[in-house]
């Protein structure tokens, strides 16, 4: 029942259907399937699925666009009871998120932040098409403990590096962390990032023990 119900939320998004996706996600919920799993293995699936095809040309930027908009109308049920998750926790510390200039994708920063104030942290996002120094005035501004810059494209990369230049002279207090589909380990090694995460739950490991540290 929950594999068919997992398929149907893929199918969803790469329908590009938001008014299916959000019931969906109001069946998950009501059949008590956590909003977690809902995400993981219903809803983001659909999206990689929809990556792969748009990859060999058998979906159009337009059909992108459709599948964005079924991902944001699930995550608007599934969000707030992630939320309710956090609220209940002390805080955890201040997490400052922004994608890299240039980049619009926001779906991937947008779940980093859920499962971030899920687990306790606060967090101030952004958004998308983030310049260095509106990274750098935020963070001081809003004193935070770590900043993380997501980009989705090869192209936008180059903006972590230029994030991590600007906040010189934060860190090390200010740790900075780096993700986003085309982003390595290596990569943030290089630009002198404190750490990298593969998904939103890396990412959540990621700053709970920079934080310790
Ligand atoms: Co675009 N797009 N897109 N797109 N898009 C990708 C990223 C692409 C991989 C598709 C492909 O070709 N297979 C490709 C990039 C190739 C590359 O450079 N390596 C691509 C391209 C080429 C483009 C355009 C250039 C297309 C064009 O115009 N010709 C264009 C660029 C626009 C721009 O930004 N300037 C473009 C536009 C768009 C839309 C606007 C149509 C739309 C975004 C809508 C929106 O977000 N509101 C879109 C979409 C939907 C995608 C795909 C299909 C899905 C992205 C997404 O939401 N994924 C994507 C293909 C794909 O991802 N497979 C694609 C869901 C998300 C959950 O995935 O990456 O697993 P995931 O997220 C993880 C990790 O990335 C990690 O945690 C997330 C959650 O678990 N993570 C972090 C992310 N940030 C992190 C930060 C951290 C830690 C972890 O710490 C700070």
């Amino acid at each position: 029942m929950e594999i068919d119900l997992f398929g149907a939320m893929r199918q969803a998004v790469v329908d590009g259907a938001p008014t299916q996706a959000a019931s969906l996600a109001q069946k998950a919920l009501a059949e008590g399937i956590g909003a977690l799993d809902a995400i993981d293995q219903g809803f983001v699936p659909g999206m990689h699925a929809v990556g792969e095809q748009f990859a060999a040309r058998k979906l159009f930027l337009p059909d992108m666009l459709a599948s964005a908009e079924a991902m944001k109308a699930a995550m608007a049920v599934l969000e707030p009871e992630l939320n309710r998750q956090g609220a209940s926790r002390p805080s955890a510390g201040t997490v400052l998120l922004g994608t890299t200039r240039g980049d619009i994708h926001e779906i991937d920063k947008t779940l980093v932040a859920t499962l971030l104030t899920a687990n306790g942290f606060r967090v101030h996002d952004l958004g998308v098409d983030v310049g260095c120094d509106k990274f750098a005035k935020a963070a001081q501004e809003l004193n935070v403990d770590v900043v993380g810059v997501s980009a989705l494209l090869t192209t936008t990369m180059a903006g972590q590096k230029n994030v991590v230049e600007s906040l010189a002279g934060l860190r090390p207090r200010v740790k900075v962390i780096v993700g986003g589909a085309p982003v390595t380990r290596r990569w943030a090694e290089e630009i002198g990032a404190d750490g990298y995460g593969k998904d939103a739950m890396a990412a959540v490991a990621l700053v709970k023990s920079l934080l310790q540290k």
